[in-house]
């Protein structure tokens, strides 16, 4: 744990007491600080107390002496309605930030790698982690990707933070100063939580805020916003930036070309380092662009090009993306939960052929027609929770599809199926919803396809 005492003898507010906020409680009560910590949530509450944490019912307390509101992620400030603890906070003239702020102002020396997006944050966050960590440099990779950033090892001047960074915390850093920042790719999600799409757009760009100067902006240009961000930030100036693709020459970037070689023109030397379509924990070219943002980060720390290709194709992967659970015969089984949005499972469907596809649960979008051009990719589906009849009508006429209810019995159906085809097939979850109608979560959801799949005979 990483002991913040850059509050030592004042009091702070801690709202939310699951991962983060447990950590910030506990690293800011080890550096000298009043915690005051409230959660909404008896159970939360009971178990911080149960360590030593000091409760304070933060809704009867007035946040004027207090030095910050560190409230978790996932409560909100503003979108749909700010928290009535935050919305105190605001009118008290009382910060509010987030674990990683704490990390950012406790810890300067090293390097921090941001590392956001819409979709394959935590591929690429994990990545970038792999091949420095390949090269011989102290890393540590947290944030969003599920290890609180205050859990990490304290690092070296010499060491780097590679961090997956939300919108959610986005809103509440201001004091981070990355050296390299990384936005992915922006498509709809989170809109409640951001008052719609110019909200969330406006969240997400604001990792360049948090850019030193003459640091790197790494930006995907395989979406309209990433390309008209890039020209806003070449006009405002103060940082460097390099476009990366997964499907398009990017001049003085990284990117894949149409044979899916990786191409290093950071120089402007167009050299190809690596060959994509060998790395199979990397399918499709919304993956290629993930190395791509991998290798260009690396590179602006120092990994030798080399090493950095050599460490991307010993990538491991990840579990829950397009994760290749087993083959029998000449179908394989995709996990793909993490695909909680229509976008993502978009990428998937265009990474394979001859597709037995698992969709559905709790929809968060009403249109699915940006999948229609993905449709000859698919030849049955087999549809879950609440969203079956709406993927239903979506498909009907088009893609043969059947209401499987569980799960258990869409594995069963896909795999009879696609064993019956004689064909290269892939059975593949990826649910373009969210899982909260049949699962606690989307790596819920995952294992039970796994169980499922390793149960098939
Ligand atoms: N709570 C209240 N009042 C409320 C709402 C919540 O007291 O009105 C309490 C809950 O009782 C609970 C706590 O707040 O105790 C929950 O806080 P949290 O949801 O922020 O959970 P953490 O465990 O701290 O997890 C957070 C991130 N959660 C969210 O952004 C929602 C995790 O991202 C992240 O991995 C973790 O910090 C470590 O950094 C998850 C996520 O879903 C994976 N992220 C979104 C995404 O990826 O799309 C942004």
């Amino acid at each position: 744990m990483i002991r913040i005492d850059t509050f030592r003898g004042q009091p702070v507010a801690v709202m939310g007491l699951s991962r983060t906020g447990l950590t910030a409680a506990r690293a800011l009560a080890a550096g000298g600080a009043e915690v005051w910590a409230w959660d909404d949530d008896d159970g939360r509450r009971e178990a911080a107390a149960g360590e030593g944490i000091a409760l304070v019912d933060l809704g009867a307390r007035d946040l004027g002496d207090a030095g910050a509101l560190v409230l978790s992620p996932g409560i909100p400030h503003l979108h749909p309605e700010p928290h009535p603890v935050a919305a105190k906070a605001r009118d008290a003239g009382c910060e509010i930030i987030c674990d990683v702020d704490l990390l950012a102002r406790q810890i300067t020396e090293p390097g921090y790698v941001g590392v956001t997006g819409t979709n394959g944050k935590s591929t690429t966050t994990a990545l970038i982690g792999h091949v420095l960590a390949h090269a011989g440099n102290e890393v540590a990779v947290g944030g969003n990707i599920g290890e609180p950033v205050l859990d990490l090892n304290e690092l070296g001047p010499s060491g780097t933070y590679v961090l997956e960074l939300s919108s959610y915390q986005l809103e509440r850093v201001p004091r981070l100063a990355l050296d390299v920042a990384i936005l992915l790719n922006i498509s709809p999600d989170h809109l409640d939580r951001h008052g719609g799409m110019d909200g969330y757009v406006a969240a997400k760009t604001r990792i360049f805020d948090r850019t030193v100067d003459g640091g790197h902006a790494i930006v995907g240009m395989d979406d309209r916003y990433g390309r008209g961000l890039r020209l806003d930030l070449m006009m405002r100036g103060g940082v460097k930036v390099v476009p990366i693709s997964g499907n398009r020459r990017v001049p003085g970037g990284v990117y894949a070309d149409g044979t899916g070689m990786l191409i290093d023109d950071l120089d402007n030397g167009q050299a190809g380092v690596l060959d994509l379509r060998a790395v199979d924990t990397l399918p499709g070219r919304h993956n290629w662009q993930n190395a791509a943002a991998a290798y260009a980060a690396a590179r602006l720390v120092g990994v030798a090009a080399a090493s950095a290709a050599a460490a991307i194709q010993s990538f491991a992967g990840l579990a829950h993306r397009q994760e290749v659970i087993r083959r029998i015969g000449r179908v394989t089984y995709v996990n793909d939960s993490k695909a909680t949005n229509l976008d993502a499972a978009a990428k998937a469907l265009a990474s394979y052929g001859n597709i037995h596809w698992i969709a559905g649960g709790r929809s968060k979008e009403d249109d699915l027609s940006a999948l229609e051009a993905l449709y000859p990719q698919i030849r049955r589906a087999y549809l879950i929770g609440e969203a079956a009849s709406q993927f239903e009508a979506a498909l009907a006429g088009i893609v043969p599809a059947e209401r499987a209810g569980s799960l258990e019995a869409a594995v069963g159906s896909a795999h009879a199926a696609a064993r019956e085809s004689g064909e290269d097939a892939v059975v593949l979850l990826s649910p373009g919803c969210a899982s909260f109608d049949q699962f606690t979560d989307f790596e819920a959801r995952g294992r039970a396809f796994r169980v499922a799949v390793e149960a098939l005979s």
